[in-house]
């Protein structure tokens, strides 16, 4: 339950108002908005809405003066408006029989109004239009975009998303922290690295926490997450890469690969089953799916192609454990569906779909071959998989064809490491303030990175990743 505390321009919010009108019956409030709907010409009915809700203002010319009703009727849709007067029950609206009878909304019917800032004619996009926008014309507009009330619902559940995956790491003994974003050398590889200067110098945007998690398992944090940005010049223009995305990271000491795959299972079914339960979550997803039943019955109606229309939100929460398929089953798998793969292979697109075709849910894809994983991955000692090569303690979590999470047990042995860089090119000078922290005595550890966005679009049945992102930055996007 949110607590509202009055400001400067309201009594209330819109959505306090409605929750709790009973209580505000002929009470006086002042309220604020967008004006979304001003209908009428001898009396008239403002559909107010600001980020918590909607409420109806009613206005006649003997209770607010005849020179403000004039102004509030040539007001354009979208203008912020400040109305003050008495809560009164709305009229309900005829039912058919047999419908069942909405619960009590509330209105205010105004005294006084202020015209905050009137907004310019034609706007960019409607707000409640049902015409289908463009994705690119929405993202050049996104204020607005975000005044449509299933955008501003998805913006809403990313931050419960997060606060229900921080609550249950920090249930689990982790705590937040950050690293930094400008670095010196490269984390996960050098191709997609945006670089920049750091005064004097060449520097890189971070694409991972990775390097400075591990250090601090090296110093004794033991259990740490990290909610922040990550960096990647990424040369793929698709549904599921960002330029920027924020990277969901948690490193675990004294613990291996299965531990961590523990962790990750029980956070993603605590989320799912909070965003399943608590009232907040549940309202957001209904805006969510009455918009798209809306905008899928115009586009048929108007005969357009559905084949972007978004189904409505099914939250399946996921029993636990996750399955576990490792890549020498999933490689056989794909084998037997007639994918063109080989042992050693990643597993592209197209193979995923077919490993997918009856694991549209999550599962885990552990025990990857070393030679697809990156230099701080452990090895199995001794364990090879089905043709010779060397396996290693690093695995991905899918949901359906979608890559959302990798981790792994951390190489910890610092000669091990050191040649691990010199094996996979790279030179261990560059990564000295790294292997540095494996000459004192280490953990042994173990963590791993999930893409927000790609939880976001697994958790909404979002066909774009761009859905979930505010203001996203991709191969031809940067601004706003
Ligand atoms: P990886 O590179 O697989 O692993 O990234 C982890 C997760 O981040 C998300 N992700 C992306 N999301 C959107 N756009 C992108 N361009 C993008 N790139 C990655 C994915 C992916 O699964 N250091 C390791 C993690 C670890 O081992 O702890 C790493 O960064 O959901």
């Amino acid at each position: 339950m949110t607590t509202w505390v009055p400001t400067a321009f309201r009594t209330h919010t819109l959505g306090e108002l409605q929750a709790n009108g009973a209580d505000l019956i002929d009470k006086e409030v002042t309220v604020i908005g967008f004006a979304e709907r001003i209908a009428g010409k001898k009396v008239c009915f403002i559909d107010l809405r600001d980020g918590t809700g909607k409420t109806q203002v009613f206005i006649k010319k003997e209770n607010i003066g005849e020179d403000a009703f004039d102004t509030v009727i040539r007001t354009t849709r979208e203008s912020t408006l400040q109305f003050t007067g008495t809560v009164a029950l709305k009229r309900p609206p005829k039912v058919k029989e047999g419908e069942p009878t909405p619960p009590p909304a509330y209105e205010v019917v105004a005294s006084s109004v202020n015209v905050i800032a009137r907004a310019q004619a034609p706007l960019p996009l409607g707000v409640t239009d049902k015409v289908n926008v463009e994705l690119s014309t929405r993202l050049d507009n996104r204020f607005m975009d975000l005044r449509r009330s299933h955008v501003n619902a998805m913006f809403r559940l990313r931050g419960k998303v997060l606060q229900f995956g921080r609550e249950h790491l920090i249930s689990e003994g982790f705590f937040e922290t950050h690293t930094p974003k400008i670095v010196a050398t490269a984390t996960e590889g050098g191709a997609d690295l945006f670089p920049m200067q750091f005064y004097d110098r060449p520097a890189f945007l971070n694409q991972s926490p990775q390097l400075f998690k591990q250090l601090c398992m090296s110093g004794g944090l033991e259990r740490v997450f990290e909610i922040g940005p990550a960096f990647r010049a990424e040369q793929s223009d698709t549904y599921r890469h960002l330029a920027e995305f924020i990277s969901f990271d948690i490193e675990c000491s004294w613990a291996n690969d299965d531990d961590v795959m523990g962790v990750l299972e029980r956070m993603i079914h605590h989320i799912w089953k909070s965003v399943a339960e608590e009232e907040e979550a549940q309202a957001l997803i209904a805006t969510i799916n009455a918009y798209r039943s809306e905008q899928n019955a115009y586009l048929a109606e108007q005969g357009e192609d559905l084949e972007q229309a978004e189904d409505p939100v099914e939250i399946i929460v996921p029993e636990l454990p996750f399955p576990r398929i490792e890549y020498d089953e999933a490689i056989r798998i794909i084998k037997e569906r007639g994918g063109t793969i080989e042992w050693g292979d990643d597993i592209d697109a197209e193979n995923s779909d077919l490993l997918a075709q009856d694991l549209p849910q999550f599962y885990f894809l552990p025990r990857w071959p070393m030679s697809l994983k990156p230099f701080y991955i452990h090895q199995i000692e001794g364990e090879n998989g089905s043709t010779g090569q060397q396996l290693s303690r690093g695995f991905d979590l899918n949901f359906g064809r979608d890559e959302m999470t990798s981790g792994g047990q951390r190489e910890h042995r610092i000669d091990v490491l050191v040649e691990n860089l010199k094996s996979m090119d790279l030179n261990p000078e560059e990564f000295e303030f790294y292997v540095a922290g494996f000459r004192h005595g280490v953990p042994p550890h173990a963590g791993w990175g999930l893409g927000v966005e790609r939880i976001l679009m697994a958790l909404t049945g979002a066909n774009n990743v761009r859905e979930t992102v505010l203001f996203p930055r991709d191969l031809n996007r940067y601004c706003p």
